[in-house]
């Protein structure tokens, strides 16, 4: 579901409808669109919309506001500091946002990676695990979330009027009772050493190994690729979106210069945990999951 929000400004004003509201929408697998929320970049700034500020072989600059670190940026140190300017700025009013959009959440929410997306999606060559033109619920080989939700911030800003265009697909509880349910997860004592061997940033959970089987068998089917239903959406350059990425369905196309911040939320600091990809999984196999 797509649901349009008057949100104009970063602090979350312009807004039509209650906070309750919003986050029941977000919650319940909605896509919220924020059609005039742009992210602006100054006069200086423009100069960073290239793919030529990418390091050889980067798809993606990031930005860690915790650490205040930044990585995957070709360039002097007046082009880093004009980077690591505009990359903080979105991750800061990303974060504001969806403070003000989700005060449920508040004191909840931590910081994930910020990126800056200056390559153009397609046509890009990438392995079939990687290629997020494919339909996909996000789950992340290194990085276990152990059953916490994986909120993103997304805008386009493309500065040739160019949309990016994704679709969306179905939701989490079919998705999940069409594959979640028939794994067998990886031993613990695997999962164990992958964590120790440092192949996993943590441990890598039942409900981790659960989510990931689940990503790639979406995208290594290419007949579900084909004949899932799927809405198209075009978000033009200006717009601002935000949607729990673990649980719902997507593929981006198209489209060049994307800003994007990930936040990770408690599952049981829902308004209603019921509706998080923990809780469904851990419902429809009939076990906790994440020992
Ligand atoms: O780059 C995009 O538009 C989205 C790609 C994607 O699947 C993601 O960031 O989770
Ligand atoms: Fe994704």
């Amino acid at each position: 579901m797509l649901y349009t929000h008057a949100i104009n400004r970063w602090d979350g004003s312009g807004a039509t409808v209650d906070a309750a509201t919003r986050t029941a929408q977000l919650e319940g697998g909605g896509l919220l669109r924020l059609p005039q929320l742009p992210f602006a970049f100054n006069d200086a700034e423009r100069a960073l919309l290239t793919p030529a500020v990418l390091e050889p072989g980067k798809k993606n600059i990031s930005y860690d506001l915790a650490r205040d670190r930044l990585a995957g940026v070709a360039g002097d140190a007046a082009l880093q500091s004009l980077m690591h300017g505009m990359i903080r700025r979105y991750a800061q009013q990303s974060g504001a946002l969806v403070e003000a959009m989700f005060p449920h959440y508040r004191g909840q929410l931590r910081d994930g990676r910020t990126s800056f997306r200056p390559a153009e999606i397609e046509g890009r060559v990438t392995s079939p695990k990687k290629d997020d033109t494919r339909l996909h619920i996000d789950a992340f080989p290194a990085t276990p979330v152990q059953g916490q939700r994986l909120l993103r911030v997304f805008t386009n800003v493309n500065p040739n009027g160019r949309p990016r265009h994704w679709r969306t697909g179905e939701p989490f509880e079919t998705v999940a009772k069409r594959y979640g349910r028939q794994f067998d997860p990886a031993p613990a004592l695997q999962r164990k050493l992958m964590q120790m061997l440092k192949i996993t940033k943590s441990y890598r959970t039942v409900y981790d190994d659960l989510m990931l089987r689940t990503h790639d068998a979406m995208k290594l089917d290419p007949v579900y690729q084909k004949s899932v239903a799927a809405e198209h959406i075009h978000f033009a350059p200006g717009e601002t979106w935000i949607v729990f990425t673990d649980s719902v369905s997507h593929a981006a196309h198209s489209g060049q210069f994307l800003m994007e911040q990930t936040f990770y939320l408690p599952a049981d600091a829902m308004l209603d945990p019921a509706q998080s990809p923990l809780r469904i999984l851990e419902r429809l196999r009939g076990q906790p999951l994440l020992n």
